[in-house]
């Protein structure tokens, strides 16, 4: 039972810590934020949140960044040694307990570490079952294609099988992110990346439309599609005319359809594959359900079910299958506190 992985899964994307809080009305009020929203930090009105959080809302320090949080969750159902990781940190106490948490999960990380700026943080203000995301990314904005290209780790990026992206990492490194995205390409190998957040498809809209040729897998929730539509003028509300109408689209790698996965919820998580023709298939998989009092919190949830989906797809499953497996670590993830996930572990 010891089997062990080959580093096939390689992911990219922000490292940061969370300073995760239970917050009011008040707290979102002050910092204009909104209950359910994900969002880069603005120097003159943001800063003083995480300062805030730690004195007056108890908050905790958690690993965070959610390409990360994908790659913990995907490591946690695949063999030892299966996930590898990829962005930037400080040299600094925040960026080592990252290393340590990833380490700990049997994630490799391959940070460049930059030595002028601090480790990037993340505000998590937990109201109910909302969570408002405000990222200062400042270390994990600066990570360099460069780094990527180094001999040591670019025999890493050609030996991986599957490459995950995180969209957030539109907004930081576009060179790096299709350097991942060609290679999968001429390679015939799945890219999959994660519309993250809304603001992604709003104000990233032209780096987004670069990479998503490339796209095999997207990955997305209700409001991402819905920010999608919008700023792609798909004239529809409907999550699976908007899932069918992108899974249609330019394609860089002909020889995989694309497919779109939306979650939308404790609603049936959508998955629209392309067919000849213009046509698409539809499936619908429901989640695992649970009872509301068992809920610690729901940030990393839709990084919980990517990395259950992930190590779907990198263990060869039907995409039925992989959708499920995100589902089940989804709700392991909902029970811990923040993007954490059971010990002992819990087989799928
Ligand atoms: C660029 N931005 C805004 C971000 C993030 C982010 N990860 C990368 N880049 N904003 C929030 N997160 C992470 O999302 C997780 C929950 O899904 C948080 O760190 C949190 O762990």
């Amino acid at each position: 039972m010891s089997a062990k992985g080959n580093y096939e899964l390689l992911c990219l994307e922000n490292p940061l810590l969370d300073i995760q809080g239970v917050g009011d009305e008040k707290l979102l009020e002050k910092y204009g934020l909104k209950a359910n929203d994900a969002i880069l930090a603005d120097p003159e009105k943001h800063m003083g949140l995480y300062e805030d959080l730690i004195q007056n809302y108890k908050a905790v320090l958690i690993a965070g960044g959610a390409a990360q949080n994908t790659a913990r969750g995907a490591q946690y159902i695949l063999p030892s040694e299966s996930v590898l990781y990829i962005g930037c940190v400080g040299k600094d106490k925040y960026g080592e307990t990252l290393e340590n948490i990833c380490k700990e999960a049997g994630v490799k990380t391959e940070y460049l570490y930059d030595e002028k700026t601090p480790t990037g943080r993340c505000g998590v203000v937990i109201t109910g079952h909302n969570r408002s995301l405000c990222t200062d990314l400042a270390a994990a904005n600066n990570y360099k294609l460069e780094h990527l290209k180094q001999d040591h780790i670019w025999k890493q990026v050609e030996n991986a099988k599957v490459y995950y992206v995180g969209g957030f990492h539109l907004t930081v490194c576009v060179p790096a992110i299709k350097a991942l995205a060609e290679e999968a390409a001429s390679k015939d190998k799945p890219f999959i990346l994660n519309l993250s957040a809304p603001f992604i498809a709003q104000f990233f809209k032209d780096p987004l439309d670069e990479v998503l040729p490339y796209v095999d897998i997207l990955i997305g929730n209700e409001t991402e599609a819905a920010a999608f539509a919008e700023s792609h003028n798909i004239d529809t509300k409907d999550v699976k005319k908007i899932a069918e109408a992108i899974a249609n689209g330019p394609k860089k790698n002909t020889q995989r359809p694309r497919t779109v996965v939306f979650t939308q919820g404790t609603d049936p998580t959508i998955a629209v594959t392309a067919q000849e023709g213009g046509k698409a298939d539809v499936k619908e998989v429901p989640v695992h359900a649970i009872g509301e009092e068992k809920i610690n919190d729901t940030n990393g949830a839709g990084d919980a079910f990517a990395g259950g989906f992930v190590a779907g797809i990198v263990q060869g499953k039907p995409l039925e299958k992989a959708i499920d497996m995100g589902q089940w670590l989804a709700k392991l993830s909902i029970q811990e506190l923040g993007p954490s996930f059971p010990q002992p572990k819990q087989t799928y």
